[in-house]
């Protein structure tokens, strides 16, 4: 039976599991509840073999405003411990997101902002409706970025571009999101789910392990110089070309058939 007090509804589509944030009344705004119930679904989905592929949207007409600013677990006056909520839930759910074994796909459904903008900036892919937008809220209220937001933003649309949106602090609308390249894709609203779904649904057929490495070696490569990425790229292919879905992929495309990918 569902709880009606869940903070996050979970739901099932053959491979696809979708995670909404449901918190409507405060545009899904991070609780420590919701952050701890949100990592709990990432592990469950994770371990469970039979998910290929993650959504994850939110409930009403906001997709997350990040930190629930009323939140008792803050705290307040001299007890209010920013840095500690970062540590304790942030840093954690951020990294999960990162290391995922299977594609995360944030379906952005209206306003992202601070935290909720970082965290759906973290997953691999960002469809956002066209009504939805991105605000860095971080400056208006003396913080900087977080939830990944100081990694991603200057990889994602370069320093200056970062500089801008992270320090004004600006409502970004979705097309614009996309056309500077901050987000994969922006769609009329009504197509906002069947987008996601539908890409989440391919994403499950292929090889769900090379995808998770995908993100892997990408992430690893921007710390390394070019030769260091050239022998990380080798290392990975020496392991997946040991793998079932590599024989797999390989056999199929030789024998003109569809391929049977299982590594997860
Ligand atoms: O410890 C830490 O702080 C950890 C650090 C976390 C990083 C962060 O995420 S810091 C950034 C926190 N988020 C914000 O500063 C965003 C605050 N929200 C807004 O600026 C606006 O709500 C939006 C621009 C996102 C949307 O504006 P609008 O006009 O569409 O909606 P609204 O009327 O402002 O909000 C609707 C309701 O949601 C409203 O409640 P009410 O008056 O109807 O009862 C509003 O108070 C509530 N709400 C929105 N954002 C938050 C929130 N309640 C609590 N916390 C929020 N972040």
């Amino acid at each position: 039976m569902m709880n009606p007090e869940a903070t996050l509804l979970t739901a099932t589509h053959g491979p696809v599991r979708l995670l909404t944030l449901n918190r409507p009344a405060a545009l899904n705004s991070f609780t420590a509840q919701m952050n701890v119930e949100l990592r709990a679904a990432l592990e469950d989905a994770a371990a469970d073999a039979a998910v290929r592929a993650l959504v994850i949207t939110g409930a009403g007409r906001g997709f997350c405003a990040g930190q629930d600013l009323n939140d008792p677990a803050l705290g307040s006056g001299a007890n209010l411990d920013v840095g500690g909520v970062v540590e304790k839930l942030y840093k954690p759910l951020a990294l999960r997101i990162r290391s995922m074994p299977v594609a995360v796909i944030a379906a952005v459904n209206g306003v992202a902002a601070g935290a909720g903008a970082n965290f759906a900036l973290g997953c691999d892919f960002v469809i956002a409706a066209r009504s939805a937008s991105f605000i860095q809220a971080f400056s208006k209220i003396g913080l900087v970025p977080d939830c990944g937001g100081t990694w991603l933003l200057p990889r994602l649309v370069g320093r200056a571009r970062a500089l801008g949106l992270t320090m004004a602090g600006d409502k970004l609308p979705a097309e614009e999101a996309q056309r500077i390249g901050l987000i994969w894709q922006c769609v009329d609203d009504a197509a906002l789910m069947d987008t996601a779904l539908a890409l989440a649904n391919k994403l499950a057929a292929m090889p769900t392990r090379a995808l998770a490495e995908t993100r892997r070696a990408i992430d690893e490569a921007s710390r390394l110089d070019y030769a260091d990425a050239l022998s990380m790229e080798a290392e990975r292919q020496h392991a997946l070309g040991h793998a079932h879905d590599a024989r797999e992929g390989i056999a199929a495309f030789v024998e003109k058939r569809a391929p049977k990918f299982t590594d997860r």
